[in-house]
């Protein structure tokens, strides 16, 4: 069967985290993504956290799968040359260096304009045009500067960053659907343009529903379904919420049987208002079901602690596991916490390609996550990433050098 992206050619200059996000989402469509790296060195997470000495590290075989790995100096003239040919035969450049780092290397927007006016050229960069542009920026400082940190953990406590990684991984995303929305529209232009995908803004972008609550909270200075009500005090900016969840539907998470000695014997619980009755019934207190203090949202609202307080004496009888299907059963919205051996080891993700055993010729078997993205025409096949110039050989084969000219261009250090 075909793949989606089938004949799309990718020029990843990508490293870390963010960048390899994308273009292997987009290998995993089915586009050929060759992958540009620095000779003896490459990707700087090839080394990075290796639970085994000399072998690529998991941070990297888990972000580049699907892709071929070429190497070549692209500071070397000849070098430069190759990146030239490369440019020409591609249809996408996907880089996230830091600001300037292309334009310095000699492959200015237009420069490769000049090359392939087709050629997207998409990049993922700390921040947009503004006071920031210019600076390096990793995972946590666009949390920071995306309006996630301020916005998460409890109000007593500093600023907390999320274990979820919506700086890189996120922007990952968002700059993959910018890829595909260019090539759509060169099916009708016939010309390439730049992608840009900023970490601040992407991050933002999944913070939309707190700059939402900034402008409630300036207007009503009070936000019934946070945990500042009714007893605390709202400042000028958007709180930290706790583990809040919205007006309508709040939740809490709760403990569970075993949480003295489990750090993840919890549920989240929703006290959805469809199935207020239902949750009174379950937890003994039918009387909250026609109680004017409890039996509709709005009362509910003041009373938040006090209720998931006596939830919590229930759900605390239970495992995390035994409360799900109890509350299953009335369609009660709530979720496990589970932790990333419970994840590991869930049959059901191992069944849907979303975790994925992957076989390394230096490490051995490996877990991955597979692709999230599920097309019925396209199904994804994860296989193994590239060892370091694995592909050299290869693509320059396919760029029409001949093996005598290979072996002059490694001698002089090109590639
Ligand atoms: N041959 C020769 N030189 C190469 C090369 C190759 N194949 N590949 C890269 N280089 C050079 C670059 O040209 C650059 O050189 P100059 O600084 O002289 O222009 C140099 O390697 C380093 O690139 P860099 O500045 O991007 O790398 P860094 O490790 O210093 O910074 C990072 C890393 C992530 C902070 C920075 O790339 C960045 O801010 N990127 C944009 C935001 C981003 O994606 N952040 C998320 C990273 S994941 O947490």
């Amino acid at each position: 069967m075909g793949k989606a992206l089938d004949g799309v050619r990718i020029l990843d200059f990508t490293h870390v985290q963010s960048g390899p996000t994308c273009t292997q989402l987009l290998a995993w469509f089915g586009a050929d993504v060759i992958k540009v790296e620095r000779a003896g060195a490459g990707d700087i997470t090839r080394e990075q956290l290796r639970d085994i000495p000399d072998v690529d590290s998991l941070y990297f075989t888990m972000l580049n799968h699907n892709k071929r790995s070429v190497t070549i100096d692209t500071k070397h003239p000849e070098g430069k040359q190759v990146l030239e040919a490369l440019i020409q035969k591609c249809d996408v450049l996907v880089e996230n260096f830091a600001p300037g780092a292309l334009d310095r290397m000699g492959f200015t927007w237009e420069r490769i304009q000049e090359l392939n006016p087709r050629m997207i050229v998409a990049s993922v960069k700390g921040f947009g045009p503004g006071p920031y542009e210019d600076c390096k920026v990793y995972e946590n400082v666009a949390q920071c500067a995306g309006g996630a940190a301020s916005t998460t953990g409890f109000d007593d406590g500093p600023p907390v960053v999320t274990g979820a990684q919506i700086g890189d991984s996120g922007t990952g995303l968002h700059l993959a659907l910018g890829i595909v929305t260019a090539l759509y529209q060169r099916t009708q232009t016939g010309r390439g343009q730049r992608v840009l995908a900023a970490m601040q803004d992407g991050v933002l972008n999944l913070c939309r529903v707190k700059l939402r609550d900034q402008q409630r909270l300036e207007r009503t200075g009070v936000m019934k379904e946070y945990p500042q009500y009714p007893n605390g005090t709202f400042g000028e900016a958007v709180p930290r919420a706790g583990n809040a969840s919205g007006g309508g539907q709040p939740g809490w998470i709760l403990k569970c049987k075993g949480w003295e000695t489990d750090p993840n014997a919890y549920i989240y619980f929703i006290t959805q208002a469809p199935v207020w009755v239902k949750i009174c019934n379950v937890i003994g207190k039918e009387e909250w079901a026609t109680d004017p203090d409890y039996a509709t949202p709005a009362a509910r609202l003041p009373r938040l602690k006090e209720i998931f307080a006596e939830i919590e004496r229930w759900t605390m009888t239970k495992t995390k596991f035994e409360a799900m299907q109890i509350l299953n059963k009335y369609d009660i919205p709530c979720g496990p916490i589970l932790s990333m051996k419970e994840i590991a080891e869930e049959p059901s993700l191992r069944k849907t390609g979303t975790i994925v055993e992957v076989d390394h010729p230096t490490r051995g078997k490996y877990l991955t996550v597979g692709n999230p993205i599920k097309l019925s025409d396209s199904p994804t096949e994860v296989t193994r990433s590239p060892l370091l110039g694995e592909h050299t050989d290869e693509v320059m084969a396919e760029l029409g050098y001949s093996p005598e000219q290979i072996s002059a261009l490694r001698t002089a250090g090109a590639i």
